[in-house]
């Protein structure tokens, strides 16, 4: 493939390597594949991929044992090894479930590198069930910071999320295996319209706009359905599913890139109906995308996946003598306007007058009709 339109899907760490090698064998082949972790034996499920082994000279093969500092010191000691992979690729895609050492410690490093490489960097993080304790969550925390400060696009899902879609007695290997599908399938619809062969084919650099700045918050969800109406029940499969809901995930997007994969059936018709039904819900003021690709054995199945960006929060004013430490790094919370308010779900959509009257403002506020508050 030429290299302006190539993509690198990056496994980091003991989570990162299993959730990709998992994706890989389901991949168009033009996606290519890189395994990178400082314990040898999670590269051992490379199966003939590339792989890359973090700080011989630090941990000998073996994990950090949990010490983000060994990982964030293997990643710099590789970085003449990093930068040779990345070199070449316009969307690297970096996997990776935060908490551990290797993962922690590295992923930062990894977007800054890919991103001076010439990349666009969308960063894909699991954060820590809950039962996993304060250490892992804390290290899982400052992570995400560094990560979303690198990438120009980053998700983060809590793993609790994930499970939600397993059944409780699965055993633990099943359980992941099962949670990773949601993001497997999103990612293998994200990668597949780049290949030749694609209907409408992605482009990297409009990608690449979309997820221009770094620390944007992020979009990314995915969706599935068969037979009748496939199209438009996987639209409204990613409009609910919980990767849209994530932490950090933005539910009104500037711009939006939806993929829509489906069978030799799949019809334009179909496919717009699908992306309107992806809009109304998520925006897309600013610009929509779309993405179709026809995979023969789909038959009746249709994905959608949908990965869009807002513009980032403006950074919190530095202030002043008496401030508590941390304080200025506090989250800014919009307040929801008054016309937002009034407007609820139609906020944001082109104002629809009749008479004189926004008829999206529900009547009861529009005639100021006060509502009995209970007995
Ligand atoms: N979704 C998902 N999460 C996983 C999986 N395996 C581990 N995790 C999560 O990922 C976190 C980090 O674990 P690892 O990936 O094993 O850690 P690491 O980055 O290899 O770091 P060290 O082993 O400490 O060097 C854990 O705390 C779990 O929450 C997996 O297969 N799928
Ligand atoms: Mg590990």
């Amino acid at each position: 493939m030429e290299p302006n339109r190539a993509i690198l899907l990056v496994g980091l760490g003991g989570a990162g390597c299993s959730i990709v090698a998992r994706l890989a064998p389901s991949l168009p082949a033009e996606v290519k594949v890189a395994l990178i972790d400082t314990d040898a034996s999670a590269l051992a499920q490379a199966n003939g991929r590339e792989t890359l082994q973090l700080g011989r000279a630090q941990t000998r093969g073996m994990g950090t044992g949990g010490e983000v500092a060994v990982g964030a010191a293997a990643a710099e000691s590789e970085e003449p090894q990093l930068r040779r992979l990345f070199t070449g690729y316009a969307l690297v895609v970096l996997v990776t479930g935060l908490g551990g050492g290797t993962g922690s410690g590295a992923a930062a490093f990894l977007a800054t590198v890919a991103t001076d490489a010439g990349a666009t960097v969308l960063a894909y993080a699991t954060i820590p069930f809950s039962h996993e304790g304060e250490r892992r969550k804390r290290q899982a925390s400052e992570a995400l910071d560094k990560l979303g400060a690198k990438a120009h696009g980053l998700v983060a899902v809590q793993n609790d999320l994930l499970l939600l879609q397993v059944s409780k007695d699965a055993p633990l290997s099943e359980s992941f295996a099962a949670a990773d599908e949601w993001v497997g399938g999103a990612l293998r619809a994200l990668a597949g319209t780049f290949v030749p062969g694609a209907l409408v084919p992605a482009d990297p650099a409009a990608v690449r706009s979309i997820l221009a700045t770094p620390g944007s918050p992020t979009l990314f969800t995915y969706g599935c359905g068969q037979g009748t109406g496939a199209a438009l029940a996987a639209a409204r499969a990613a409009n609910e599913c919980p990767l849209a809901h994530a932490p950090g995930a933005t539910t009104k997007a500037a711009s939006l890139f939806v993929a829509v994969t489906g069978g030799p059936t799949l019809s334009a018709t179909e496919a717009f109906e699908a992306v309107a039904a992806v809009r109304m819900r998520f925006g897309g003021e600013t610009s929509t995308l779309l993405c179709a690709r026809v995979v023969p054995d789909f038959g009746d199945r249709v994905e959608v996946a949908v990965l869009g960006a807002s513009t980032p929060a403006p950074k919190p004013v530095k202030k002043g003598k008496g401030a508590k430490p941390g304080e200025e790094n506090q989250q800014i919370f919009g307040f929801a306007t008054e016309d937002s308010m009034r407007r609820g779900l139609f906020g944001g959509t082109p104002l629809t007058f009749i008479d004189g009257q926004d008829v999206d403002v529900p009547t009861y506020i529009r005639r100021a009709v006060r509502l009995p508050t209970g007995p």
